[in-house]
C-alpha cells in the first residue's frame, strides 16, 4: 500500500517566463529573461545591450554593464522566452491537457512585468490581472487548484536597470505592493501561494564552480537576500490578513549534500554546506530567524548587512506555513582534492561513483530526496511539498507521432517511491509536482532540446515548428498514478 494521504496535490509546474510567451502584449513590460540569449550545457546564456556609442554587444550574466550602456533587445538575436511555448494565447488547450492527466494542482507563476510593467508604478496594468483572472478561472473549471510562485526569476528590467534590483531596499515596497495586487484579486481563486522561487540560488550559485569571488560579490549576495527575506515575511503576513485560509510557502532549491568521503573534516564541511546552501535560508522564513551558524558565515567574507530592527520584527511575524523545494540532485562536498568533477545546476564537485547523471550532468538520485524530505521534515516540522522534480532529456518524435519516454517514465518512478517511503516514515508531505509537466525553455541554458514535459510542444531552439501539443508515454503514465493515488507506478 502507498502512503499518499488522500488528498495528496498531484499535478506539475511551470514558471511564467519560461511557457508563456507574449513577452510585450498587452502591455507587458521586459524582465531580464527578455534580453537573454539561448545557451548550451557548454556555452552560458548571454544578456544583450546597446553601448553608449550606439554599438551592439552581449555579456555575462555576472558581468557589469559597460558604463552608458543599456540593456536591449536586439533585432539580430532570438530570445527563446519571448515565444516560451506560447502557453499565454494556448492556456485553454493546455489547462485541459492537464485536466485530462487527473491534476489536482497546477505551479505557475504570475509575472512581475505583467502586472507592474516597469515595477515602481502604484497601480497594475489591468489587462495583465485579467490575464491570471481568466488562467484561475479555467483551473477552477476542472478543479485544479493553482499553486502560484509570486517570483520566478522575474523582476521587471527597469526595476533592474534604474533601481540596481535587489541590491535596492526601495525593491521591498514594490514586492509588496505587487504580492498585495496578487493576494487581493485572486482571493478564493488562489490558496496556495510561494514568495520567492529557489531563494538560496543567491547565495549556492556564487560558489557554483569552485572559483574565488572577491568579498564584496558575498556582500552583495546576502544582502539581496536579506531585503528578499523581508519582502517574503511582509507578503506572508499581508497574504494572511487578506485570506487567513491561504496556505504561503518558501521555496528552497534543494539539493541533498553528502560528505564525498568519511574524513570527519568532510562530514563538518558538509554540514557547513547544509547551514550555507539550504538552512540559511530555510531558518529564516521557516523559523523567523538567522540561525546561530549566520554569523560565521558573514564573518568567512566580512559581510555587514544592514538590517533594522523593524526587519527582525517582520522576519519573526511573517514564517511561512509550509516547506516547499525544488529537488533534482545530489552532491558530494569534499575537502579534498577531486580528480573526477561534474557540474550540474548549482550543484558543482565530485563525481559520485553510485549514481547516474543526465545528459546535462545532472546526478539522478532519488534517495536523495527521501533524505532530503526526512532531515528538513525534523529540523521544521512543517507540511512539505515538491514543487520541482524531474528530467531534462532528449525526446525523439517517431514516424506515426508517438514519443517514447521510459527514461522520463523510470526517473519519476524512482522519485515517487521515494517520497511514499518518506511519507511513510512520518514526512507531512502534501503534494508534488513535476517540473515542466508541459516542455518549456529551460532557465539555464535556454534550450528547448532539454525537454521535461509529459506534453510535447513542437517547438525547437530557434523557434521554428508548428507549437502544436502531443501526449508522450509519460502522459499515460502519470494520469495512472494519480488516478491510483501514487499506487500504480507499473509501466
Ligand atoms: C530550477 C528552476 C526552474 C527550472 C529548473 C530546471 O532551478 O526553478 O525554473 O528551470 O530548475 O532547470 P533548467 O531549466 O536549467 O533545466
Amino acid at each position: 500500500m502507498a502512503n499518499f494521504p488522500k488528498g495528496f496535490l498531484w499535478g506539475g509546474a511551470t514558471a511564467a517566463n519560461q511557457v508563456e510567451g507574449g513577452w510585450n502584449e498587452d502591455g507587458r513590460g521586459p524582465a531580464l529573461t527578455d534580453v537573454t540569449l539561448g545557451g548550451t550545457v557548454k556555452e552560458n546564456r548571454k544578456l544583450t545591450y546597446i553601448a553608449a556609442d550606439g554599438t551592439h554587444g552581449s555579456l555575462e550574466r555576472s558581468e557589469p554593464l559597460p558604463k552608458g550602456a543599456h540593456y536591449a533587445v536586439l533585432d539580430e538575436c532570438y530570445y527563446p522566452n519571448h515565444l516560451g511555448v506560447d502557453e499565454y494565447h494556448r492556456f485553454k488547450e493546455d489547462i485541459a491537457l492537464f485536466a485530462e492527466m487527473g491534476f489536482k494542482t497546477y505551479r505557475m507563476s504570475i509575472s512581475w512585468s505583467r502586472l507592474y510593467p516597469k515595477g515602481d508604478e502604484k497601480e497594475p496594468n489591468k489587462a495583465g490581472v485579467e490575464h491570471y483572472r481568466q488562467v484561475f478561472q479555467e483551473l477552477k473549471k476542472y478543479h485544479i487548484e493553482p499553486l502560484v510562485t509570486i517570483w520566478h526569476f522575474d523582476t521587471p528590467l527597469y526595476l533592474e536597470e534604474h533601481y540596481g534590483g535587489w541590491t535596492n531596499r526601495q525593491l521591498i515596497d514594490f514586492y509588496v505592493r505587487f504580492a498585495t495586487t496578487c493576494f487581493t484579486e485572486y482571493k478564493g481563486l488562489v490558496h496556495y501561494w510561494l514568495t520567492f522561487n529557489e531563494i538560496n540560488n543567491t547565495i549556492m550559485f556564487l560558489d557554483f564552480k569552485g572559483e574565488a569571488h572577491p568579498d564584496s560579490e558575498y556582500q552583495t549576495a546576502y544582502q539581496m537576500l536579506h531585503y528578499e527575506f523581508v519582502a517574503s515575511a511582509k507578503a506572508v503576513q499581508i497574504g494572511h490578513a487578506i485570506d487567513p485560509s491561504n496556505m504561503i510557502g518558501c521555496m528552497i532549491c534543494g539539493i541533498t549534500n553528502y560528505p564525498a568521503t568519511c574524513d570527519p573534516k568532510d562530514v563538518l564541511a558538509c554540514q557547513h554546506t547544509w547551514e550555507k546552501n539550504l538552512y540559511y535560508c530555510g531558518d529564516v522564513q521557516a523559523l523567523g530567524e538567522y540561525g546561530s551558524y549566520s554569523e560565521r558565515l558573514w564573518k568567512e567574507h566580512n559581510v555587514q548587512l544592514d538590517i533594522t530592527d523593524e526587519d527582525l520584527v517582520d522576519l519573526a511575524n511573517g514564517t511561512v506555513d509550509m516547506y516547499t523545494f525544488s529537488y533534482y540532485m545530489s552532491s558530494l562536498v569534499t575537502t579534498h582534492e577531486v580528480k573526477d568533477k561534474v557540474s550540474g545546476n548549482f550543484s558543482a564537485g565530485a563525481k559520485n561513483p553510485y549514481l547516474e547523471y543526465s545528459d546535462w550532468g545532472w546526478a539522478v538520485d532519488a534517495d536523495g530526496l527521501q533524505y532530503f524530505l526526512e532531515m528538513v521534515y525534523q529540523r521544521y516540522n512543517l507540511p512539505m511539498m515538491v514543487v520541482e522534480n524531474g528530467l531534462g532529456a532528449y525526446d525523439k518524435v517517431e514516424e506515426d507521432g508517438s514519443i517514447h519516454d521510459p527514461f522520463r517514465i523510470e526517473y519519476y518512478r524512482r522519485h515517487i517511491a521515494a517520497m511514499d517511503r518518506a511519507i511513510g516514515n512520518g514526512v507531512d508531505c502534501i503534494g508534488y509536482t513535476t517540473w515542466g509537466c508541459i516542455d518549456l525553455v529551460s532557465a539555464g541554458t535556454g534550450e528547448l532540446r532539454k525537454r521535461y514535459g509529459f506534453i510535447y510542444v513542437d517547438i525547437d531552439d530557434e523557434g521554428k515548428g508548428t507549437l502544436d501539443r502531443s501526449r508522450k508515454d509519460s502522459f499515460y503514465w502519470y494520469k495512472k498514478v494519480i488516478a491510483s493515488n501514487g499506487e500504480d507506478l507499473a509501466d
